[in-house]
């Protein structure tokens, strides 16, 4: 049986093969001598329907062909699939099968296949080698294109068990009968890059034509196929869509195996004839047959040398039997003759043109496989593969990394030259957290250092000073609180922007953990040592009588209980819904010679993580609302007791606005570790640095001017404060309890005083009055400003003031007014100025000269001492 079509013409030069044989058996004596032996060909068209009706013919009607008799063996059928129905059904007639092209792993069954023989090795010995290749080039996820015939299924199945027993994964295993393009579509989204195909010639054709069209080919893409298609099969354009030199672009690069099927021994064979002799003597026979293709196309034309075999063996097994049996007592029943030549068919034992021809227990033949790639439009042989060995043997000067494989198109100058590796078996996964960008983090660690250093210079000056008037009427201890939790913050700086990338969960999470109750704490700490200030201010200029337990722990009251709030919330968040690590790509990613590269975003998440952020934005969210309340309400107040409470309240604003912003920005953007790290940082930073610039610097310039006092020095100046600080070289608390009574004795006096402005107003109503009585009976009344009045405190003197007068101008008659407004604002005036003004403006209030010396000078005092305490 000779296919001259189909799914593959083997009959085309395997016939030739075969007559070039059988006429050097007729010509040899030794050989079946006294017979003839006579071949009846038939074109089963690869068709397993012809072939099994053209053997039925064979069988039933002996006019059939040149039939005219019993037919001693058969040799053929070429395709499996002919094979497969036609060696099932041969036994039945105890017919002998002498297979010269069937390569399906089926037919290896003795049970299904009784009298079935053949000189070609099954495609299972193809596998091994592909595993060896596998394994050499790294590839552990493959795939399996099958045409839906059994001998590409069987060769299928028995490379899956050998592909799991060498731990490399068939990913997919795809079917398809007549259009691939489904096919190629499922392994293109599944990524596959390591494709065995599993087809005849012509559907070949169609898978690479397909896989062009839908871009499923290049560097990128291995496919392995059987060797034995015509040298040019991907030429043959007429049933596809594609053009040859698509088609060449498809298919370059890709892998063959092959049984070996012509010998590379120059021993003479059987025949008398070397192998390279019989091939050149089969090409002038090909070359007549076939004018117009080369010999490389005609259908079978690699298999030539096992049909040319194939009949040798059925020669020499029917003369071994020719010995114990009467050939022309052949008889479809004769079990006893047909058991005798299968004897002598297993006895097959010579050397031909394809090497050794001898059959195994199962009636096949053993062989070394041929590996050849596809370069440059032509078939390059790379090695020989020794299935019994396990070795590759390189051919062609190949080396034994197979790196060739991969750079036979370049020619590489310097062996230094990166050269290109095996593809990849599919897409790497590269996954990259996403780190802080290091300049980013430099950048804010700088200034978080600054910061820190600004910080602690102030504290420690806070601490050294400390007994200096104008930093103790700033409260140092309220400072000092807030300097820490601001150092605290700006730790925190440093811890936000590390570690970024770990693989260690554990880790990761506790390091969240640490920067966030870092955070919550440095903020409660800072913000409550502005807060309890504010409160104080608050309290002393509401006139709202402060208890002296308070006066002494309001700082550690308040402090205390914004951190119990924090450790509250910490703890309940940490127990009920804990923080867990996660890492998820952030869907950017890219990709560069197979490699993917997936950026993922590393953090610490809990189930309701936004409720429990936003509760502690909530907390601190409503202790700055106070502070600007508190600040708002105390915005005209101006203690001597708190210098820089105007400070602490543009703190206050400062710190609602930049708090803000950065809340609602860390809200807004999400998974940008740059833009969480920069705000948080910002913030803190901006918090830090504007706050204790507001604070501190107009304290530091003032120890740099020298202007300060020590509380010590002010004593015997100013009585009042000397008698409330005591000695002044107390303890913290000695001082902060002094400042209290102070405080207290202070306020008492501005109430005082308050009631004596009315007083006063009410003895102006009344001079103005006399006035109004003294210009009836034609007096002058001269009503001066005070500040130009005080220029010259004695009215008697007769120096000019600024307006040009001189006092010894005026009129003995003349009463002089002093303005009112002097007075506004009395809380400005330090203890022993108001009592002073106090006595001096009641006796004012009495004389006829209502403006006094001695109250020029303590309003001059006031400012003095006011400006002294804030410096
Ligand atoms: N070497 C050709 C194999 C053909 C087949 O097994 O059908």
């Amino acid at each position: 049986m000779f296919p001259q079509a189909g799914e593959w013409a083997g009959g085309e030069a395997a016939f030739p093969a075969a007559i070039k044989a059988l006429d050097q058996i007729n010509q040899r004596e030794d050989i079946l001598p006294g017979y003839y032996l006579n071949l009846s060909a038939y074109d089963t068209r690869c068709s397993a329907g012809l072939g099994t009706t053209i053997l039925y013919e064979l069988l039933y009607n002996k006019t059939f062909g040149n039939v005219n008799s019993s037919i001693l063996m058969l040799l053929g059928p070429a395709c499996s699939p002919v094979s497969t129905a036609v060696g099932e059904a041969a036994k039945m007639w105890n017919l002998i099968v002498l297979s010269y092209g069937s390569s399906s792993p089926a037919l290896s069954n003795r049970a299904r296949f009784h009298t079935f023989f053949r000189t070609h090795p099954p495609a299972t010995l193809h596998n091994p080698t592909r595993i060896k290749f596998f394994e050499l080039f790294g590839w552990k996820r493959i795939a399996i294109l099958i045409q839906t015939e059994e001998v590409w299924q069987s060769t299928a199945e028995n490379l899956e068990v050998l592909a799991r027993k060498h731990n490399v994964h068939i990913a997919v295993r795809q079917l398809f009968d007549n259009d691939p393009s489904h096919a190629i579509s499922n392994l293109q989204k599944d990524d596959i890059r390591i494709i065995v195909g599993l087809f005849y010639e012509e559907k070949a054709r169609k898978v690479f034509c397909k896989a062009y069209q839908q871009k499923y080919f290049g560097e990128s893409y291995v496919w392995w196929l059987v060797g034995w298609y015509a040298d040019n099969w991907f030429l043959k354009i007429d049933d596809i869509d594609c053009t040859a030199d698509e088609m060449s672009r498809a298919v370059e690069g890709h892998f063959t195996t092959e049984i070996q099927m012509l010998t590379d021994s120059t021993t003479r064979t059987i025949s008398g004839l070397t192998a390279r002799e019989f091939i050149t003597d089969l090409n002038s026979t090909l070359k007549q047959l076939f004018p117009n293709k080369p010999v490389e196309s005609v259908g079978g034309y690699v298999e030539s040398p096992l049909a040319y075999d194939a009949t040798w063996a059925l020669a020499l097994a029917l003369n071994r039997s020719l010995g114990r049996a009467n050939l022309e007592e052949w008889s479809y029943g004769n079990v006893n003759m047909k058991e005798i030549m299968m004897d002598d068919m297993k006895k097959t034992d010579f050397f031909g043109v394809s090497g050794a021809v001898k059959f195994d227990e199962l009636g096949n033949r053993m062989s070394k496989i041929v590996v050849e790639q596809l370069r440059n439009g032509y078939y390059h042989r790379l090695a020989r593969f020794d299935a019994e060995k396990g070795s590759i043997e390189w051919l062609n000067n190949e080396g034994p990394d197979g790196s060739r494989c991969w750079n036979y198109k370049h020619n590489y100058s310097s062996s230094y030259e990166k050269r290109r590796l095996a593809p990849y078996d599919q897409m790497q996964i590269s996954n990259k957290v996403l780190e802080i960008s290091r300049t980013l983090y430099l950048t804010m660690s700088c200034f978080a250092a600054l910061g820190l250093l600004f910080s602690l210079v102030c504290l420690v000056l806070n601490i050294a000073y400390r007994k200096r008037k104008f930093i103790w009427q700033s409260k140092p201890m309220y400072n000092n609180c807030a300097l820490i939790g601001g150092i605290i913050c700006l730790v925190d700086v440093f811890l936000l922007g590390a570690d970024s990338q770990t693989d260690n969960p554990t880790r990761f999470v506790k390091l969240c953990q640490l920067k966030g109750s870092l955070l919550a704490a440095g903020f409660s700490i800072c913000y409550g040592g502005l807060l309890a200030k504010l409160v104080r201010t608050y309290l002393l200029s509401t006139k709202k009588t402060i208890s002296r337990l308070w006066s002494m722990c309001e700082l550690f009251i308040i402090v205390g209980c914004l951190l119990l709030i924090d450790l509250i919330v910490f703890i309940i968040w940490h127990i009920k819904d804990p923080l867990v690590f996660t890492s998820e790509p952030t869907g950017d990613s890219s990709i560069l010679h197979d490699v993917k590269t997936v950026f993922k975003f590393q953090q610490c998440r809990s189930k309701h993580h936004m409720i429990w952020i936003g509760l502690l934005y909530s907390i601190k969210g409503i202790l700055i609302v106070i502070g600007i309340y508190l600040s708002y309400e105390t915005r005209a107040s101006k203690l001597e007791m708190i210098n820089d409470a105007h400070l602490v309240r543009m703190c206050t604003y400062n710190i609602f606005i930049v708090c803000l912003i950065s809340a609602s920005l860390t809200l807004i953007i999400e998974r940008n570790q740059d833009a969480d790290f920069a705000f948080a940082s910002i913030a803190i930073i901006l918090c830090c640095f504007v706050s204790f610039g507001l604070i501190f610097l107009p304290k530091i310039l003032c120890l740099i001017r020298g202007r300060d006092q020590s509380l010590s020095s002010i004593g015997n100046k100013d009585q009042a404060i000397s008698n409330s600080t005591g000695t002044g070289h107390g303890s913290n608390s000695t001082t902060q309890q002094l400042s209290s009574e102070d405080e207290e004795k202070h306020r008492k006096l501005v109430a005082e005083n308050e009631q004596l402005k009315a007083l006063i107003a009410e003895r102006e109503a009344r001079v103005n009055e006399l006035i109004e009585k003294l210009k009836q009976h034609g007096n002058n009344v001269v009503i001066r400003d005070v500040q130009r009045f005080t220029t010259n405190a004695n009215p008697n003197q007769t120096s000019a003031n600024h307006d040009g007068e001189s006092a010894g101008l005026i009129d003995s008659t003349a009463y002089v007014m002093r303005r009112r407004s002097t007075f506004a604002n009395p809380i400005t005036l330090s203890t022993h100025l108001s009592n002073t003004a106090i006595s001096t403006t009641t006796t004012s209030a009495t004389g006829k000269v209502m403006e006094a010396p001695a109250e020029t000078n303590h309003k001059h005092s006031s400012t003095s001492s006011y400006r002294e305490s804030v410096c």
